[in-house]
């Protein structure tokens, strides 16, 4: 008997082989699950412009003194900030000089799903980051490294317009992949891909529904 429940699983039975053409296996270890969000992306939208209204999207300077193109913020226990300092998490926004907001409910519930669909059980993020782009922000190939538990995946959630993705390898050198990722659109890093280069090109500018002229990026991690 095909099992109904889960449209994201890929079920092996005697005769009966489903492939299902919204899972996309990148690399070991990465799967695009394709609209996965969709469905709950009002919801997460309003939970978003809570958190936001706290701990506003800003543009952090780079460890260079540069103002990244991409504007961020976060939930959770720990927030990624970056300064002259460097790269690290925090558990205070220095804009707002509190807590950052906690995690809601719905973007706990969204992200350790998504993980164990991927095969990934008991994810618990302590940091969501979230990403706001505008036309032209982009985000340079790079490595995330500032975590301590590298052995958690990382569940990328994609909001409003859509974006290229670029998923390299273990050196900056290696030509990347190129993928687009729209509304919706949940991707699951983990094991071996963990650690790859990756990147955004510079966000085309266009007219989302729910959004307007932007794309947001929730990337959900475990940082202790
Ligand atoms: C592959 N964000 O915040 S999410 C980042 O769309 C970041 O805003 C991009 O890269 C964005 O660090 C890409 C996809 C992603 C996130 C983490 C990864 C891909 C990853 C970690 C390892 C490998
Ligand atoms: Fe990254």
């Amino acid at each position: 008997m095909p099992k109904k429940s889960d449209p994201f699983t890929i079920d092996l039975f005697d005769d009966d082989i489903e492939i299902n053409p919204n899972r996309i296996k990148l690399a070991e270890d990465a799967v695009v699950l394709r609209g996965y969000a969709s469905a709950i992306a009002v919801d997460l939208i309003k939970s978003l412009d809570s958190i936001l209204a706290h701990s506003p999207l800003r543009q952090m300077q780079t460890p260079n003194g540069y103002p990244m193109s991409v504007r961020t913020a976060s939930c959770g226990a720990l927030g990624w900030v970056s300064d002259a300092q460097g790269y690290r998490y925090e558990r205070k926004d220095p804009l707002s000089k509190q807590s950052w907001p906690p995690m809601p409910q719905n973007f706990i519930e969204l992200a350790n799903n998504a993980a164990k669909e991927a095969g990934f059980n008991d994810f618990t993020p302590d940091s969501c980051l979230i990403n706001g782009y505008l036309a032209g922000a982009k985000m340079s190939l790079h490595q995330d490294k500032n975590e301590r538990d590298f052995s958690a995946p990382i569940v990328s959630v994609s909001l409003g317009l859509p974006a290229f993705f670029l998923f390299g390898g273990n050196a900056r050198s290696e030509r990347p992949q190129r993928h687009r990722l729209e509304h919706g659109d949940v991707v699951v890093w983990g094991g071996s891909s963990r650690m790859k280069f990756h990147g955004i090109e510079p966000l085309i500018d266009g007219i989302h529904q729910l959004l307007g002229r932007q794309r947001i990026n929730l990337t959900f991690r475990k940082v202790i």
